[in-house]
């Protein structure tokens, strides 16, 4: 009964559909090679890695802990799909590109605006991605040798029987955001200089990796460990098998039952002797791992702006499929001005995010001036906070514009807003973010801040015509002047400045 049936939106290639994105390339990097490199991958997203996206989403993960005759195993059975995506992963160069080099300092910005095409049709393969980027920043900057260099080489080749992804083991029971209190995690020193971890990693996604980073306390001779974040080291693990089958040193207790991030494993790990290796100085942990909490922290920002220009893209091609009241949605102003307000959302996300990837590669090229490297520290926190949030806001708005389709489960959408919501949790929370701003500033004794207004104002200084930016330069002004008393507190250490930092 009934003729019509609506037209679905359509996937195009989301390079060429993104004028924001080309124009900010060209201007930056009009390196020829790497925007047909981006233009071709478009292409393969739209047309063939979306599909397999879909597939991971719909074939979850599942544990299988005995086998047949009743021996443990183990087993996370992931879907062919997610196996085809780290194989393709490591073919696109999805992490290799950040640390070839091809592209200098905008090597970062190639790397992540692949990223940012390719996220919301990973089937969150950008997860792993993420994480085996931030191992392998952690490995290069301690000094690859024994017994990391194989890995490191292994988490960054673009050969798909080499590559490794990592995990990122850091929340406990007790802790995920307050780690220093919450591991309990203990390394029993071994007689060859290694180590044997005993805990329990309460979160631990993509555990089909084949390494982990991961945190414990170091047992003196008497088993006692230091409390505190001076008891945290930081450790090295492979995520290997014995002859019989079974994982050495681990039990994967059950995976989640999760909203969002269906596609990919997250599991409750027992470590029961799991061999590993200390990477940090005793106590150094939380420090150590810093480097990897920056690197998933930008990934989940580019996969924040990623999932709004998506939505964005699908619900403009579906404004011009849909017809209500006798017209075409694009043809009705208000769901237009609905749009345009997403779309602007949309740019102010992905142009933070993108001047954050430029920094992240002026540093790893050594040619970052004291104020790069401020400004890095501070927006990594802030820029990781906000998209997470907008995101949210976004996709939510998104979905909307498709009417009740976009609470319908195979159309695909609704998995882009549960996949939204974790972008907010995972790798630090909104107020721990909020309270690593005001730790980089208070550490800085407020020059962060300082390096920042005064970048704002030359850049709107640039813009000085513009009428409309009048009370941004006067707010910018006046944070100045208030953020010299607080530098001048902070030399002095006035009573004032203590205040400010608490
Ligand atoms: C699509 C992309 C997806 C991404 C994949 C996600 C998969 C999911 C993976 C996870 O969720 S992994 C778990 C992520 N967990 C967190 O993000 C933990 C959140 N909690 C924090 O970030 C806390 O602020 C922190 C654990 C770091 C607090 O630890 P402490 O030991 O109480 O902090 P403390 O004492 O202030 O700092 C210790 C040292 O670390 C200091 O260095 P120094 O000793 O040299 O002074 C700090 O400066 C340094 N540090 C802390 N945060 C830093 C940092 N350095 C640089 N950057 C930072 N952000
Ligand atoms: P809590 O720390 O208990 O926080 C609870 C609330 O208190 C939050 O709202 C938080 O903002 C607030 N809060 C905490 N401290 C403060 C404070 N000082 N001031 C103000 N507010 C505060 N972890 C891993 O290590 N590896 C993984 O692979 C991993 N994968 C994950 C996958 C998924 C799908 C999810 C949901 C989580 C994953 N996590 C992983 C865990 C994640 O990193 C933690 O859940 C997160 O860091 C928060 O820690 P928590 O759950 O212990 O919350």
């Amino acid at each position: 009964i009934g003729a019509f049936f609506q037209e679905r939106p359509v996937l195009k290639n989301p390079f060429l559909e993104d004028a924001l994105l080309r124009g900010y390339l060209k201007r930056h990097m009009p390196d020829k090679a790497a925007v047909s490199d981006l233009r071709a991958f478009g292409e393969r997203v739209a047309n063939e890695v979306d599909g397999w996206g879909r597939e991971c989403e719909v074939t979850a993960p599942r544990l299988v802990h005995f086998d047949p005759w009743g021996r443990r195993v183990d087993h996370i059975v992931t879907s062919p799909a997610w196996k085809r995506m780290k194989d393709l992963s490591a073919q696109e160069g999805l992490v290799a590109s950040g640390y070839e080099g091809t592209f200098w300092e905008w090597s970062r910005v190639y790397q992540m605006s692949k990223l940012y095409l390719f996220s919301p049709s990973s089937g969150l393969y950008t997860c792993p991605l993420a994480m085996t980027d931030g191992a392998a920043k952690v490995i290069q900057s301690i000094g690859a040798s024994w017994p990391v260099k194989e890995a490191l080489g292994r988490l960054t080749t673009r050969q798909p029987e080499r590559f490794w992804t990592s995990g990122q083991w850091m929340t406990e029971r007790q802790g995920g955001s307050d780690v220093a209190s919450g591991t309990e995690t203990v390394a029993v020193p071994q007689t060859d200089g290694s180590f044997k971890l005993h805990g329990f990693k309460w979160f631990t996604s993509a555990t089909d990796a084949d390494m982990t980073l991961t945190l414990a306390r170091v047992q003196d001779g008497t088993g006692a460990t230091t409390p505190g974040s001076r008891g945290l080291s930081l450790f090295y693990a492979e995520v290997s098998r014995d002859e019989d089958g079974r994982l050495k040193g681990i039990e994967v207790q059950r995976l989640k039952d999760k909203l969002g991030t269906r596609q990919m494993p997250t599991a409750e790990l027992l470590l029961d002797g799991l061999p590993a290796h200390r990477l940090s100085e005793e106590g150094r942990g939380v420090a150590s791992i810093a480097n990897m909490l920056t690197i998933t922290r930008i990934h989940n920002s580019v996969s924040a702006a990623a999932a709004m220009r998506r939505v964005v893209q699908l619900a403009r091609d579906y404004a011009t499929r849909r017809t209500a009241f006798g017209k075409l949605l694009k043809d009705h102003p208000l769901h237009i001005q609905t749009l345009a307000r997403m779309e602007v959302e949309t740019r102010g996300a992905f142009l933070l995010v993108m001047d954050v990837c430029r920094l992240l590669g002026r540093e790893e090229c050594g040619i970052a001036t004291q104020l790069d490297t401020h400004l890095l520290r501070l927006l990594t926190p802030v820029v990781k906070l906000y998209t997470a949030k907008q995101a949210v806001a976004v996709v939510s708005e998104g979905l909307e514009s498709f009417g009740g389709q976009g609470y319908i489960e195979d159309t695909g959408l609704p998995g882009l807003l549960r996949d939204a919501q974790v972008l907010s949790i995972w790798e630090g929370t909104t107020n721990v973010l909020s309270l690593d701003v005001l730790r980089c500033v208070a550490r800085s004794s407020g020059m962060v801040l300082h390096a920042y207004f005064s970048h704002v104002k030359s850049l709107l200084a640039g813009a000085s015509g513009v009428s409309s930016l009048a009370p941004a330069v006067k707010a910018v002004d006046g944070a100045l002047s208030e953020l010299e008393v607080f530098v001048r507190g902070a030399a002095t250490k006035a009573p004032g400045y203590m205040e400010l930092a608490a």
